[in-house]
């Protein structure tokens, strides 16, 4: 009886092992689910398997598992019969639900901020290298964004001698403001300069509310003391915490990171390019450059460029050389350099399946682990790059990229990739798809482009958004999640916004996937854009979604929308604009940085798939609608992406009802219906 019990079970485990997640429901794209279907094939294992195989932890994704100290872990669960009245859920230590969930949250948050910021930091030591010329791979390329950043940290640009006021030298002005950036992270007293580039309201609330970061370090370490055990014990107090350090990284470490790579590598325009894994070419070296850091990847792009590579690569029996991006770098090779972006987070491993991939550069964030196993069934090579970042499968070589040898370190890599070319052994598949992009726009470049005759600030955005063609802007932005179908909550909300007239900016695998799906070419407009939006696109010819770049480019959203309040007629503050943010397929701990740098900055902003705060509803209450009062955007959560987009066109509404200016949208509306009736 036992044996055959235990025969039966045995079998029903054979029987679940064969289930296999469809290919076809992995995605919405088509060259995704083909490489899933090749990974399939050849017995090979992806993300996309793994969260089939894998189910989440019950506890873990409501926020109430603390393992913060060797009495736990504890778990909290929120269940049926929890009376959320008196609910009397403690850990061993006494931590209720809503201390264990606000640590978690914040911790998240830490996390995030740190790994923005210590990008940044990574950017501002190279920064001040090339100020001092002790690096010869890097230098001052973008003089004008130098200037305009120089006065807000109190660097002078201009010197008197003998009465005489002149211009000061470039590389002096680049190491004190250098000097002055670096010691944003770690400064004694005072606040973060950028503090004060965000409208006075909001400056001003932060003073008044005691989050304004002191620092963007200290924020962070705060952060890991507080949720030590038995120490901070208030979830609102926390969560407090919480919004100091992503203070600190949106107005700080991703802002830093931003306007310093401007400086260094040039400030983006737009360009015309590419996306998707059909970008891969068969007969060319393909190189992908993946992680986050450009301070590697710009040169990477320049050595593969340089005829001595190309030819290099001719001679090994190749047409030339192919770079493409994937997640950040991706976009931070793009919009300078209009490199094609392959692939979107979830596509990584996929892109070595196509058997066309002869090396994968990697730095920081955002990689699997699992490329370098799906690296053993192919000839790619799979090199780590950056010191702080190792994989512990012995096929990754570790080639450590240090900026005062840029250039050679990364010949060393691009002839690894060359090299390689010739050892492809398996059939290339490479999908056909990919689509047309045009990328690279930035705060500077929306001013140009919707910018008043005058051109200092966002006029014809604000007349538009006041009379109605446009009924807001939202940005969307963040990661692809495992959890739900790749491209789908990213690409529906997008196309519901932009059908209902919201201008969207976006930034990180967000910007992939819409470039994937054609959103990002002023030609769509017509045909996914609302009537007023399509005009408006097609007037000053851009596409009805703004590619602004990487994630730490979010500061450039935070920007834009200062940009929209200073050129007036919509409040005061980025509060009271009708604006609203979101991540439908986050899953990164930096997208939990981001979204809440976002509402307090005064935001709404809707993530999608689940937010790890269900298991404590004070907590939950308190972030999604105690915030508002507090801080003027509030957090939100909502899976379907149709609903998450009209959450998002309501609360545009209603800001536009607030100033009043609902009639413009009636009026424009009315016209359209009339001019369509003619
Ligand atoms: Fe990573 Fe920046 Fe998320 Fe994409 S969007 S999965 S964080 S690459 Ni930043
Ligand atoms: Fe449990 Fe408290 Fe330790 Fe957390 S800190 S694991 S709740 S005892």
């Amino acid at each position: 009886m036992a044996e055959e019990k235990k025969k039966a079970s045995g079998a029903k485990a054979d029987k679940e092992k064969e289930k296999k997640v469809d290919p076809k429901t992995v995605s919405i794209d088509p060259a995704t689910q083909q490489m899933q279907q090749r990974a399939q094939d050849l017995g090979i294992e992806t993300a996309f398997d793994r969260a089939f195989s894998l189910k989440p932890c019950n506890i873990g994704i409501q926020g109430t598992c603390c393992k913060n100290c060797g009495m736990g872990p504890c778990r909290l669960p929120l269940t049926k019969s929890t009376d959320v009245e008196k609910d009397d859920r403690k850990g061993v230590c006494g931590a209720t639900a809503n201390t264990v969930c606000a640590r978690n949250f914040i911790r998240m948050i830490a996390g995030g901020a740190s790994a923005h910021s210590d990008h940044g930091r990574a950017v501002a030591e190279v920064f001040l290298a090339a100020a001092r010329k002790q690096v010869q791979d890097y230098e001052i390329k973008d003089v004008n964004k130098l200037l305009d950043l120089a006065p807000w940290y109190d660097v002078p640009i201009t010197v008197e001698e003998n009465g005489e006021v002149k211009d000061r030298d470039i590389y002096e002005i680049a190491e004190e403001l250098g000097e002055k950036a670096l010691n944003e992270w770690g400064k004694a007293e005072g606040e973060l300069y950028n503090l004060k580039r965000a409208p006075q309201a909001l400056y001003e609330r932060w003073k008044k509310l005691g989050v304004a970061p002191r620092n963007i370090d200290r924020e962070i370490v705060e952060i890991m003391h507080r949720t030590h055990i038995g120490v901070d014990q208030d979830y609102r107090h926390l969560l407090e915490q919480g919004t100091r350090a992503a203070i600190g990284d949106g107005w700080g470490g991703s802002m830093l990171a931003t306007d310093l790579q401007d400086i260094l590598f040039g400030m983006p325009t737009p360009v015309q390019s590419e996306a998707n894994l059909g970008v891969m070419k068969k007969d060319y070296v393909n190189l992908i450059v993946h992680g986050h850091e450009p301070v590697l990847s710009e040169v990477i792009v320049a050595v593969a460029q340089s005829e001595e590579m190309v030819e290099y690569a001719k001679s090994k029996g190749a047409k030339g050389i192919q770079i493409s991006g994937i997640c950040c770098t991706a976009n931070e090779i793009l919009q300078r350099h209009g490199i094609p972006s392959a692939a979107t987070f979830l596509q990584q491993e996929l892109a070595i399946i196509t058997g066309a991939c002869d090396a994968m550069v990697v730095d920081i964030q955002c990689i699997m682990q699992n490329v370098a196993d799906v690296a053993k069934c192919f000839h790619t090579k799979v090199i780590t790059t950056h010191p702080i970042a190792k994989m512990e499968q012995n096929n990754v070589i570790h080639i450590e990229f240090d900026d005062h040898h840029a250039w050679e370190d990364s010949k060393k890599i691009v002839k690894m990739a060359i090299d390689n070319f010739e050892n492809r052994g398996a059939e290339v598949m490479i999908p056909e798809q990919k689509a047309n992009q045009i990328a690279g726009f930035g705060v500077e470049s929306i001013q140009y482009h919707l910018g008043g005759t005058f051109r200092g600030d966002y006029y014809t955005l604000n007349d538009n958004i006041i009379n109605g063609r446009v009924r807001g802007v939202a940005g969307v932005v963040g990661c692809n999640n495992a959890r739900t179908v790749h491209n789908r909550d990213h690409i529906t909300v997008v196309k519901e916004l932009i059908k209902n007239d919201v201008l969207v900016l976006t930034t990180g695998c967000n910007a992939i996937a819409c470039a994937m799906e054609g959103l990002l070419t002023p030609e769509n407009a017509q045909v996914f854009a609302g009537p007023g939006l399509a005009e408006v696109c097609e007037t000053v010819g851009i596409p009805p979604v703004l590619h602004l770049g990487s994630c730490v480019d979010n500061s450039r959203i935070l920007l834009a929308a200062t940009e929209v309040v200073k050129a007036g007629g919509l409040g005061n503050d980025i509060c009271e604009l009708p604006v609203a943010g979101s991540a439908p397929e986050w899953m990164s701990e930096k997208a939990i940085s981001i979204g809440h740098y976002f509402i307090v900055s005064g935001v709404y902003t809707v993530f999608g798939c689940h937010l790890p705060v269900t298991g404590a509803p004070k907590v939950q209450k308190h972030l999604f609608e105690e915030f508002e009062k507090i801080h003027g955007g509030m957090w939100d959560c909502e899976p379907d992406p149709i609903k998450h987009a009209h959450k998002m066109i309501d609360h545009i509404d209603k800001k536009r009802r607030e100033l009043g200016i609902e009639k413009g949208r009636e009026r424009i509306l009315f016209d359209m219906a009339d001019r369509r009736a003619m």
